[in-house]
């Protein structure tokens, strides 16, 4: 059968600076099981689609994609699933923050609170009347402090493994000048971690329901703005970095610190980005569980329809082979 031109809404936004591609229609149909089944669909039987979406000649490396799904449970607006140019997110914090700016524009939620459903548990979005949104993430933990991992070329780095809907490897000593013009050096030293990582068998633990693949790396420095507590630079599994101080990673990090001790809950994180963006943050205690809550501002920059015409040799995006 031939195959049909396909048109895909999506509205485009962005968190702090760091951009989100809701698709609102036209994306595929993942059917009904839970949240992690869809993934699993979508990521078996329609990754030319994310990648059609999300990938140049109509996105780039920088976007992250969202695919709103019907819900599962009645106490959900919408589930959700993250992707970006090489695969996909178990979660994204500055995504949903985004997804949340997007349901509104839309008018399908108002001021208030209301749950959305990821693949690895419901997050709670709260919007407030000027705008503001806060997000209740998944629940978040360290697994491991102070791992040491050999570098090639670079010696032995220190860091923190932990969860905050994605697996981060948070380090504070690497010895890198944490800013913008230093960008291109900063993404080829966290992509040495990463690959050290791997080599040497580093993960996560099973507690988490997202694989124990450590795909985030996170430095951290002093702060520039002086209404911060700390900057950090994250890099994404697909070789881009978060404008946006990242919401799980964010969430990761003020799980470290209350391990240590640093972070009291109701207690204020702010925590700065590579762009000098900010998102303000605390964490809760709820039975054995750590919630962390981050706060940032989304901001629509476009609706559009995009075009996958059969005719067109890159209309599944420009791919590395
Ligand atoms: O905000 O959690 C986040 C995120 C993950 C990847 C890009 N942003």
């Amino acid at each position: 059968m031939n195959e049909a031109l396909r048109r895909v809404r999506v509205i485009d936004s962005h968190t702090e600076g760091e951009p989100t591609r809701v698709v609102i229609d036209g994306g595929p149909d993942l059917g009904r099981g839970t949240m992690a089944e869809r993934l699993a669909i979508f990521r078996e039987k329609f990754d030319d689609l994310r990648s059609g979406i999300i990938n140049e000649p109509r996105g780039s490396d920088i976007l992250v994609g969202a695919l709103l799904t019907p819900p599962t449970s009645a106490r959900a607006v919408c589930g959700v699933i993250f992707f970006n140019n090489v695969g996909f997110l178990n979660a994204c914090g500055h995504g949903t923050i985004g997804v949340a700016r997007t349901l509104a524009h839309l008018g399908k939620i108002g001021a208030g609170s209301h749950v959305i459903q990821t693949p690895v548990g419901e997050v709670t979005i709260h919007l407030d009347p000027a705008g503001r949104i806060t997000i209740d993430n998944v629940a978040s933990y360290r697994a491991a402090k102070d791992m040491a991992v050999e570098v090639p070329g670079r010696g032995r780095v220190v860091g923190d493994v932990a969860w905050g809907g994605n697996w981060f490897f948070l380090i504070s000593d690497h010895g890198q000048t944490l800013s913008l013009e230093n960008a291109e050096e900063l993404t080829r030293y966290a992509w040495d971690v990463r690959a050290a990582l791997t080599r040497a068998g580093i993960r996560g633990d099973d507690r988490s329901p997202g694989g124990g693949e450590i795909d985030h790396i996170e430095l951290f420095g002093p702060p520039q703005r002086s209404d911060a507590d700390s900057k950090n630079f994250v890099l994404c599994p697909g070789k881009a970095y978060d404008r946006s101080p990242c919401g799980t990673g964010t969430s990761a990090k003020m799980a470290c610190l209350f391990a240590d001790g640093m972070l009291n809950e109701g207690q204020v994180w702010r925590q700065e980005s590579i762009i000098g963006s900010l998102f303000t943050g605390s964490v809760r205690r709820e039975g054995e569980k750590l919630i962390p809550s981050i706060s940032g501002s989304a901001h629509i920059t476009g609706e559009a329809t995009l075009i996958l015409d059969p005719g067109d040799p890159f209309r599944y995006g420009i791919r590395a082979r």
